[in-house]
């Protein structure tokens, strides 16, 4: 699947990249790393990289505007993500050849060129992999998105890193591309003291099931209170692994300005991805996250998790 994807990027002059809605590091540095491949072997591509620009992690790249003249005799490279109607900023309908690359499991079929592989660390691990494997240069700028990306979704690795693929992978990264590691902590993990109180507010107001199900409502009153907006919670929901009898948590947002409540959930042995592809939203089978209508559907969300924490507990104790 590695050389007919190469096929298809040497066919197209023009390359459009894109990932999913809510860019994360994972996803805009695979999506940029790609784009600076290509670039660096193929100098006469024109390659885009599309989707809401993120503005705390312009680190990673450039993104452009979709126009019409770039669907035109284009290939859509879609990264990072497994059901269409999720892709961010592209009409996915209008492109002749679609590439998929993705770690997260299958919703939607892209095309006959996927390269799906779940028990990849990050999408950025399978770009790496796919340069090697093809003998592509990783520039230096490249090297160090992919990393960013590998630590962001095994959250410094203390999930989904149990292969020596992701170490080697790290390893050429520092001995090759000559990336810096503890000079790139600094742009995933730097944040403002507004978001550590908000994180005490989380930790202070979370009510626990007797399954071991975590929640707590924000509502933009409280957002207001800490000076943080409704995007400031993903950073922080990672740091509720490890808990003593908490299995599953999940954090609901009042989003004013969208007319949403954002949810955002981890699970560190529930299954929960289905659940949420329920109520339009989805991710990882731990993670994941969506954007309800009212806080009545989180009180929803809030006694189906809780059935699965129970039926999760019985299970692990036969
Ligand atoms: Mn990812």
């Amino acid at each position: 699947m590695e050389e007919k994807i190469l096929e298809l990027i040497k066919k197209y002059k023009k390359i459009v990249i894109a990932r999913h809605v809510g860019g994360d590091p994972d996803a805009l540095g695979a999506t940029f790393a790609l784009k600076e491949i290509i670039l660096e072997n193929f100098k006469e591509k024109q390659v885009y990289v599309v989707g809401a620009s993120i503005s705390k992690f312009k680190f990673f790249g450039t993104h452009d505007k979709m126009t019409n003249e770039m669907y035109e005799d284009a290939v859509l490279i879609a990264i990072d993500i497994p059901d269409i109607k999720r892709l961010d900023g592209v009409d996915f309908y209008k492109f002749k050849d679609v590439i998929k690359i993705d770690h997260h499991p299958e919703i939607d079929k892209f095309s006959d060129n996927e390269i799906i592989d779940i028990d990849a660390s990050s999408a950025c691990e399978l770009i790496a992999r796919i340069a090697y494997n093809l003998n592509l240069k990783i520039p230096k700028h490249a090297a160090e998105n992919i990393f960013m990306g590998i630590v962001a979704d095994t959250n410094r690795f203390l999930f989904g890193a149990n292969k020596a693929e992701t170490y080697k992978i790290i390893l050429k990264l520092i001995e090759e591309e000559h990336i810096k590691p503890n000079e790139l902590y600094e742009i995933l993990y730097k944040r403002t003291l507004a978001e550590v109180r908000l994180e005490g507010f989380i930790s202070l107001n979370m009510k626990v099931t007797q399954n071991g199900l975590g929640y707590v409502k924000i509502t933009d009153k409280d957002l207001r209170e800490y000076g943080v907006d409704s995007a400031s919670i993903g950073s922080i929901m990672n740091n509720y692994n490890f808990i003593h009898r908490l299995i599953c948590w999940v954090v609901f947002t009042e989003d004013v300005k969208n007319g949403v409540i954002r949810t955002s959930a981890r699970s560190r042995g529930v299954k929960i991805n289905k659940l949420f592809e329920q109520y339009n939203g989805g991710g990882h089978i731990y993670a994941c996250g969506a954007k309800l209508k009212d806080f009545n559907e989180a009180e929803e969300i809030i006694d189906k998790l809780d059935e699965l924490c129970r039926q999760y507990n019985k299970d692990e104790l036969q």
